[in-house]
């Protein structure tokens, strides 16, 4: 579709960026705190880019104030946070953690104050180790209820002020690392395990929406999903079946469950015939039929492109670029459905992620057809080098550049027919990369910190600031 002319993004557009609670807080033991799983697991050498953890982060926690300013300096309309499950239950279960809960009251009241809305994320990642010890965490339905209990403390607590809230985060990115690909915790490599830890993570996101509707029935909620849309590498049949393969199996088996309350049936046949597919016990199916989504949280990085995958001899998990060393990727794939294969129509980064803002547009496109929901970009961003300069600058043009072609792209969608409610861009100040270290960059607000530690942690606007300002204050006229 071309369209003659683009409409404006809609007003009350909740112009955004967002961060993770384990990327940026530290604090990791104070007042009261448990220890998550990447609290642990970080410390054993080698699983993170030269040894980083969440220890210091960027020390949000002490600066909160200070950045919320800054926040309100660019004029944001929304922020996203999550809430670290292991700060309000340093056990997992049992007693609440009221130093925990003040943090994040503090927080929530300083945003509102500079009218800027709260977009709370339940879940980003850092289970508490207390409940990986006691029953394996994601691989017991003992969690269903622990979520649960966690999640209504939430609402009960900041329900008041919170209308926006996302259910789990990156649900499909985080069990693939942590079960398939043995690079988050608990670092396994199991295909079994991966499909029945996802299938208790889709009745604990149920079940919590069920009671969001009771305590928080004026609110919004929804996952946000690691979307990756999926290219054929070519026109021939095989790789346009290895595309199909990828979409249903990377894609829909998430979105599907989340939105419709089921699995894909070619999918779910596949992995039955294998033994690989869930157990289901009573009563899964209605409980999953009641976690229907009020929006879904989009967290859109790249497109990739797939091709034929032979069953004997094909390829499966290849190196993963986490260095910045441009070109060190390798294919990955699950031999007999699909393999990556590069694209050579896309641009990418020094991480050898796709830049592919049409991307975008088309993701968003296949949700609203397949599942006609409200869509909210609760991530997207450029991950960078970023150069301090001696005059304390930082000229980002490829951040701008990246992060304007994708807006573009989502004026485009709106113009489709795409309900788009609002954009978070990934990060609002630099933060720590769950593996990647500091080098790796996001933020509007560069931190002074680094892999090795002991700076200032200062914070600086990068140019990108400045242009989101505007961007933010013309509601994206000029995009
Ligand atoms: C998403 C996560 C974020 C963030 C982002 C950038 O998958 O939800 O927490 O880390 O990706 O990823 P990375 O830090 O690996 O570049």
């Amino acid at each position: 579709m071309i369209h003659e002319k683009l409409p404006p993004f809609p007003a009350g557009f909740l112009w955004g960026s967002a961060s993770a609670a384990y990327q940026i807080e530290g604090a990791w033991n104070e007042d009261g705190k448990g220890p998550s799983v990447w609290d642990l697991y970080t410390k054993v050498p080698g699983t993170t880019y030269k040894d980083t953890n969440g220890d210091i982060a960027v020390d949000h926690y002490h600066r909160y104030k200070e950045d919320v300013q800054l926040m309100a300096e660019m004029g944001l309309k929304s922020y996203r946070f999550s809430v670290s499950w292991p700060r309000i239950y340093p056990h997992g279960s049992g007693e609440v953690n009221e130093e925990g809960l003040t943090f994040y009251d503090n927080l929530i009241n300083e945003l509102v104050a500079h009218n800027i809305e709260p977009v709370l994320t339940l879940y980003h990642w850092d289970v508490p180790q207390a409940l990986q010890e006691r029953y394996g965490a994601w691989e017991s339905r003992e969690i269903i209820e622990d979520f649960n209990q966690y999640c209504i403390t939430l609402y009960k607590r900041f329900g008041d002020r919170v209308k926006y809230w996302v259910s789990l985060n990156e649900q499909n990115h985080n069990t693939n690392h942590a079960y398939m690909l043995g690079m988050h915790p608990p670092g396994v490599k199991n295909r079994k395990r991966f499909y029945e830890a996802n299938h208790i993570m889709f009745l604990a996101n149920a079940q919590a929406i069920a009671s969001f509707r009771k305590y928080v029935p004026d609110g919004k909620i929804g996952p946000s999903f690691a979307y990756t849309p999926s290219y054929p590498a070519s026109s021939s049949p095989q790789d346009m079946l290895a595309y199909e393969n990828a979409e249903e199996f990377t894609s829909y088996w998430w979105l599907d469950v989340y939105c419709r309350g089921e699995y894909p049936s070619i999918p779910y046949r596949h992995l039955k015939q294998q033994g690989l597919a869930p157990v289901f016990e009573e009563g899964d199916q209605e409980l999953l039929k009641q976690g229907m989504p009020d929006f879904v949280g989009v967290n859109y990085y790249q497109t990739i492109t797939y091709e034929h995958n032979p069953l004997q001899g094909g390829v499966s998990s290849g190196k993963m670029n986490n260095t910045g060393k441009k070109g060190s990727n390798e294919s990955t794939g699950v031999p007999g459905l699909y393999k990556t294969a590069n694209n050579p129509h896309i641009e990418k980064s020094n991480w050898d992620w796709n830049i592919d803002p049409i991307g975008l547009r088309i993701g968003m496109r296949r949700i609203t057809s397949r599942y006609d929901l409200p869509i909210f970009i609760t991530e997207n961003g450029l991950g960078e080098f970023d150069k301090l300069e001696s005059d304390d600058r930082i000229h980002d043009e490829y951040r701008i550049a990246y992060l304007k072609s994708h807006l573009h792209q989502c004026k485009q969608a709106i113009a489709d027919g795409v309900e788009l409610i609002g954009y978070c861009s990934w990060s609002f100040t630099d933060l720590l990369s769950w593996l990647n270290g500091y080098q790796k960059r996001y933020g509007f607000v560069y931190v002074n910190q680094d892999e090795e530690g002991g700076k200032d942690l200062r914070r600086i606007k990068k140019d990108s600031f400045f242009w989101y300002q505007d961007v933010i204050q013309t509601n994206g006229e000029n995009i």
